[in-house]
């Protein structure tokens, strides 16, 4: 039989029944859930009379160049924020905050389109938010102030992974229109014999993680004893659900190429959400030595080295242990 559905709204309403999240964070995120379904079908469409992957001319804040579907994301957001009273509004695609609600107690941080380089070639690609409080004094804060986070990933299911400090729940878009509880109990295992790293930039890695990724790959003569596989998707969403999923490491370290002592991913709307979901699934993310939860940003588009997922893993090469 199957089992009696249970929605996103109803999930927001048990969780602001019990006292892990505010009317208006549970508005934030049914806000933010809206947009995603207008950005999935959005992405739907490229190639049909749009081109989505299309490149606009422009940068964002990072100096990455915007691509259509980033620029449409990061507005279908801003939209939908508004009807939600969020006080503010940070976003990669934007230099500074956006200022939306003077009632607002909430700022809300997003890569609105995660993967952008992967639209075009029909890979999942994503968005990632964070809810925090605002007391209308500082925009930026630890990853440990965080309400709730989440990424909702445009791939062959249109999905959600979401917590509001109680776990991890995972949801589906229906055919209606709705996210939908999967039948799925989001916890990140120990123990993996999976990793993800963009390999072709290992002539550029610290000798630490050279040396960490030499062990996997020399496999079940090496030092681990085991063989392990890998898998880079190019898009954090996509690396993130399968760790999520089934296990493993993923590493966007600090290198030696001319603006990546600092990784590539950005800290306020990659990092901290990301890590907040992973520990809430029981599992660990790292600089390289300090918890991503615990760094304060010392700027919007700070980016940080990240490592995260399955604690055997990630606590060898980060601790040593
Ligand atoms: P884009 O949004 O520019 O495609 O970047 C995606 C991303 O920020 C993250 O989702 C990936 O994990 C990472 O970059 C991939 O970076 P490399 O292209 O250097 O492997």
């Amino acid at each position: 039989m199957a089992e009696t559905a249970f929605f996103l709204s109803d999930y927001l309403g048990q969780q602001e029944f019990e006292g892990h999240i505010s009317s208006e964070g549970c508005r934030a995120i049914l806000s933010l859930a809206s947009a995603s379904v207008k950005i999935a079908a959005l992405s739907r469409q490229n190639g049909l009379g749009e081109h989505l992957g299309a490149v606009l001319g422009g940068e964002n804040a990072d100096g990455d160049e915007q691509k259509a579907l980033d620029v449409a994301a990061d507005e279908l957001i801003e939209e939908a924020l508004r009807t939600a009273s969020v006080a503010a509004y940070l976003s990669e695609e934007r230099e500074g905050a956006v200022m939306l609600s003077d009632k607002g107690t909430l700022l809300v941080a997003c890569d609105p389109l995660d993967g952008s380089s992967n639209i075009d070639t029909n890979l999942t690609v994503g968005t990632i938010f964070s809810l925090l409080p605002f007391d209308g004094s500082t925009l930026l804060m630890p990853g440990d102030m965080q309400i709730a986070s989440g990424f909702f990933a445009y791939g062959p299911q249109t999905t959600l992974l979401l917590t509001v400090g109680n776990g991890v729940e995972a949801f589906c878009l229906d055919g209606t229109g709705d996210y939908r509880r999967m039948d799925w109990q989001v916890a990140i295992p120990r123990t993996t014999s999976e990793f993800a790293i963009n390999a072709s930039n290992s002539r550029h890695w610290q000798t630490a993680v050279s040396d960490y990724i030499s062990d996997l790959l020399a496999g079940k003569t090496g030092p681990r004893g085991k063989n392990f596989n890998m898998r880079w998707a190019g898009s954090l969403v996509a690396d993130a659900f399968r760790i999520f999923r089934r296990g493993g490491i993923f590493l966007y370290p600090s290198d030696q190429r001319d603006g990546y002592e600092q990784g590539r991913l950005r800290l306020v709307y990659e990092a901290h959400p990301i890590a907040f979901l992973v520990e809430q699934a029981g599992g660990v993310a790292y600089d390289g030595q300090i918890r991503i939860l615990e760094i304060t940003p010392d700027e919007l588009h700070q980016r940080v080295p990240l490592i995260f997922g399955s604690s055997d893993e990630v606590d060898l090469l980060c601790k040593g242990a």
